[in-house]
């Protein structure tokens, strides 16, 4: 009788230090998430959001939410006319930061900072949900 009291508290024991080491154990691995595209709005007047930081590569949509033509005009491209309703798209492949102005109306600034982290040059792929199986 005294074994099986032992070999009971031998059992707590190991149970007790295995919960203990699994919890001590736990890290948290977060995935930074790469996105391979942003959007940004144009409404009342405004860049929302008006600063962005994306990896390079990335395609940044700007869509005019607003009742006037807007553009998207810095130093190295120039989007033209955006209507209302229409967008632009342009792809930042190169690092670097990026002001923008509306050359209509020069009071709309916005930010565009490509970071240089992703330079290698692969877009990292986001593994597809496996399929589920037919029942
Ligand atoms: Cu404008």
């Amino acid at each position: 009788m005294k074994k099986l009291l032992a070999v009971a508290a031998l059992c707590v024991l190991v149970l007790t230090l295995l919960i203990s080491a699994g919890c001590g154990k736990k890290t948290e691995t977060t995935t930074p998430i790469t996105p391979t595209s942003s959007v940004i709005k144009i409404k009342d007047f405004a860049f929302d959001p008006a600063e962005i930081t994306v990896a390079p590569g990335t395609s940044v949509t700007w869509i005019n939410e607003d009742s006037t033509v807007h553009t998207i005009t810095t130093t190295t491209f120039d989007s033209g006319e955006i209507k209302p309703n229409e967008q632009y798209k342009f792809t930042f492949g190169t690092p670097g930061t990026y002001d923008y102005v509306c050359s209509i109306h020069p009071s709309m600034k916005g930010k565009v900072i490509v970071t240089g982290e992703s330079s290698s040059g692969t877009v990292p792929t986001i593994p597809e949900p496996p399929t589920p199986p037919g029942y």
